[in-house]
């Protein structure tokens, strides 16, 4: 766990001292951030938002490698230390405010299986989107580089038929109970576009993705992150 910041004024990044009891947020605008914003704005959490310039590449900068080392978003500094890490946090805030019912808490295989398709989208769907606009993660050449982006709208596709086909129960990923990983499929779904994928071969999914976005909670969340 990354040490909390010391005791001080707040920086620019927003930084607070020691002895917290609101939660502090770190995210920027269309990145995989937006699911754990919902969660906290769909949780009632009390919370505020520090929004990370990726233009300036404050995610690089020191002060907020002292929050996240991995120089990502999202990150929540909570009472008991920082999370990192979608699942993680979705997990929390779910957990942490039970009465706004965005998991299965009562339900050890449910809460599994949310749990599984929220680490689908963490570790294979959104690392096959991370190849088009990351690809000098995994290679130096740019004909490497190449090659990978070139396979994003495969890879992502073939993920989305997946999902399509597969994992989502519906009307909800989960069934007829809403949850976190609503928020998680709608944030990734977002993206499809942006990866040559073409929404409309995903009829639940593309269907999913309008009813949320309806959501008073989720224009809410992103009408902030826009606005800020
Ligand atoms: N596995 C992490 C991934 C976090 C991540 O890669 N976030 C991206 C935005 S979607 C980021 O902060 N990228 C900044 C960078 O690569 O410099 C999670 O699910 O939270």
């Amino acid at each position: 766990m990354a040490a909390l910041p010391p005791e001080g004024a707040q920086s620019a990044l927003g930084l607070p001292g020691t002895g917290l009891t609101m939660l502090t947020f770190y995210y920027a605008p269309n990145t995989c951030a937006l699911a754990s914003h919902i969660a906290l704005e769909q949780a009632g959490a009390d919370y505020r938002a520090v929004r990370v310039s990726f233009a300036k590449q404050e995610q690089r900068s020191p002060e907020y490698l002292r929050i996240n080392p991995k120089g990502r978003v999202p990150a929540l500094i909570t009472e008991r230390g920082i999370l990192t890490e979608t699942p993680a946090i979705l997990q929390f805030v779910a957990q942490t405010h039970p009465k706004a019912a965005l998991a299965p808490l009562d339900d050890a295989f449910e809460m599994a299986r949310m749990n599984a398709f929220n680490s689908y989208l963490c570790a294979t769907v959104h690392v096959a989107h991370a190849h088009r606009m990351r690809a000098y993660r995994w290679a130096d050449e740019p004909v490497a580089q190449e090659a990978m982006k070139k396979k994003v709208p495969q890879t992502v596709g073939e993920c989305f038929e997946l999902i399509e086909r597969e994992l989502f129960s519906g009307p909800w990923v989960l069934g007829e109970r809403y949850s976190v990983s609503d928020m998680y499929l709608f944030t990734l779904a977002s993206w499809l576009e942006a990866d040559s994928v073409e929404p409309s071969r995903f009829p639940q999914v593309a269907a999913h993705r309008e009813r949320m976005r309806a959501d008073p909670v989720v224009g809410r969340v992103l009408a902030a992150q826009a606005a800020a």
